[in-house]
């Protein structure tokens, strides 16, 4: 199944799963603004895309999701440049894991931020020109949306808030903006790196390095996007083999 060039919003695009994204969605000819905090990722992805022959454009653009001025400038920038949205893809994201009782509280709140905040702003800045082009969101979910883990439990429960928004979209806008959630188990990215405390990190790294590659997430979006006039993809859920 193939669709005509989309014009994509993506946020943490500068490594993981947000990387994957850009370079699978450009080698099919997609076009993705892409953003994150870290621009200088982002001009090294553009580079390789094209040394790649990526048939579709990367446009890296510097943002961090809880500047909700900068997000809506990035948004109207990128309809600047693609002409419009077709698909926004709020994947900006991270989990800090420690047992409850030792957490910080600046790692919950900047969970709570970055993963559902930022998702929310994303969405609201998007959702106008996704409902003039009948569009997709795409939320990167996680198996952390139907179950609780030991030691995640603020984690845990931003990602169940990323499946009840999809859902909700799914709900009110129905006939006019479609809405997939993807729900990876343990993938191979920088992610458990964010975590501090050395004995969990000791025990998580492993899964995390044999966990499944980015690109099966990204296939997923693309599959999602292809699936588009034939059915809609609400929410998919991927796990590596061990899971
Ligand atoms: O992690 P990583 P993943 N503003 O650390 C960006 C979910 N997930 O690719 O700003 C803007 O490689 C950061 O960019 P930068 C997970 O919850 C993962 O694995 O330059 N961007 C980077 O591009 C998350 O939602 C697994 O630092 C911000 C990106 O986020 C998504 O997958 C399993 C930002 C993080 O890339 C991508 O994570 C699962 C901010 N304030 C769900 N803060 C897994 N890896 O196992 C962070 O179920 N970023």
């Amino acid at each position: 199944m193939e669709v005509s060039p989309q014009a994509v919003f993506l946020t943490g695009a500068s490594s993981g799963i947000g990387a994957a994204i850009v370079r699978l969605l450009t080698a099919q000819g997609h076009h993705v603004f892409a953003t994150a905090r870290r621009l200088d990722r982002l001009e090294q992805l553009k580079e390789e895309c094209s040394q790649r022959g990526a048939a579709g454009r990367v446009i890296p653009h510097a943002l961090d999701v809880l500047d909700v001025e900068a997000h809506s400038e990035a948004v109207k920038q990128c309809v600047a440049e693609l002409g419009g949205i077709d698909v926004a893809i709020p994947n900006a994201g991270l989990g800090v894991f420690s047992p409850l009782d030792q957490a910080e509280l600046s790692d919950w709140l900047y969970m709570v931020d970055v993963n559902v905040k930022g998702a929310l702003i994303t969405l609201h800045t998007c959702l106008p020109h996704l409902m003039e082009s009948k569009g997709l969101v795409i939320n990167i979910g996680s198996v952390a949306s139907r179950n609780v883990f030991p030691n995640s439990g603020v984690y845990c429960a931003t990602k169940h808030a990323v499946l009840a928004l999809g859902e909700s979209i799914r709900q009110d806008l129905k006939s006019q903006v479609a809405s997939t959630t993807i729900c990876p188990g343990a993938v191979d990215t920088d992610f458990i790196e964010q975590t501090r405390d050395a004995a969990l990190l000791d025990q998580y790294r492993p899964g995390f390095k044999s966990g499944m590659h980015p690109d099966f997430v990204a296939r997923q979006v693309l599959h999602a996007m292809e699936s588009r006039g034939h059915g809609i993809i609400s929410d998919i859920t991927i796990r590596p083999d061990f899971l």
